[in-house]
C-alpha cells in the first residue's frame, strides 16, 4: 500500500467543549469543523496543525467505541489515521492477506467525507490505525 501521510490524529475526549479552550487558546489552534458521525456514534471535533489534523473524539452513546475506551481509563490518543493512495479497499485487502485482523472488511463512510476502514490494534503493534481516503465524488 501506499501511504501518503498521516491524516489526522483521533484524540477520545469526554466532552469536546470542555477541552476546546485548551486546544484554542493555550495551544493556539483552530476549530473549523464540528461534525456528528452516527455510524461510529462519535461527535467529532477538527483543528489543523499544518497538513495534520486533530480529530477531537466525544462519544454520544455509552455504545461507541470511544466511550468503551474513555470507561476502560484509555485517555488521550485514541488512532492514528493514514491517507493511502492507492484507496482504502486495497489497502484492507493487502492487511487481511498479511495476516493483519480488520475490524473493517470494507470502507465505510466517516467523518470529512472520508471513507474510513480500522485495523485493529492487536494487530498493529497496540496502535489502533484507520485507513483513509477522501471520498469519490
Ligand atoms: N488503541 C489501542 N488499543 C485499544 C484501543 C485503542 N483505541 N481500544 C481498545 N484497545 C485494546 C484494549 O485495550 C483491549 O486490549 P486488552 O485485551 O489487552 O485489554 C483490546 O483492544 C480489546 O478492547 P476492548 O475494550 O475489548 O474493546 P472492543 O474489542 O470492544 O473494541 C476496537 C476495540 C478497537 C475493536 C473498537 O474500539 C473499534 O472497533 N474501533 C474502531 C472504530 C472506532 O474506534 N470508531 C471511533 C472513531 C471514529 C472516527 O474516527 O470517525
Amino acid at each position: 500500500m501506499k501511504i501518503s501521510r498521516i491524516d489526522h490524529l483521533g484524540i477520545a475526549v469526554q466532552s469536546i467543549d470542555e477541552v476546546l479552550p485548551y486546544f484554542e487558546n493555550t495551544l493556539g489552534l483552530k476549530c473549523y469543523a464540528v461534525e456528528e458521525v452516527e455510524d461510529q456514534k462519535v461527535k467529532t471535533a477538527f483543528l489543523k496543525v499544518g497538513e495534520v489534523k486533530l480529530e477531537l473524539l466525544e462519544p454520544t452513546s455509552p455504545e461507541s467505541a470511544v466511550a468503551k475506551f474513555l470507561e476502560k481509563g484509555g485517555r488521550g490518543v485514541h488512532h492514528v489515521a493514514f491517507a493511502v493512495e492507492d484507496g482504502v479497499a486495497e489497502a484492507l485487502a493487502q492487511c487481511e492477506e498479511q495476516g493483519i485482523r480488520l475490524i473493517d472488511k470494507a470502507p465505510r463512510p466517516g467523518a470529512e467525507q472520508m471513507m474510513i476502514g480500522f485495523l485493529h490494534p492487536k494487530s498493529t503493534v497496540g496502535v489502533l490505525t484507520e485507513l483513509c481516503e477522501p471520498m469519490k465524488k
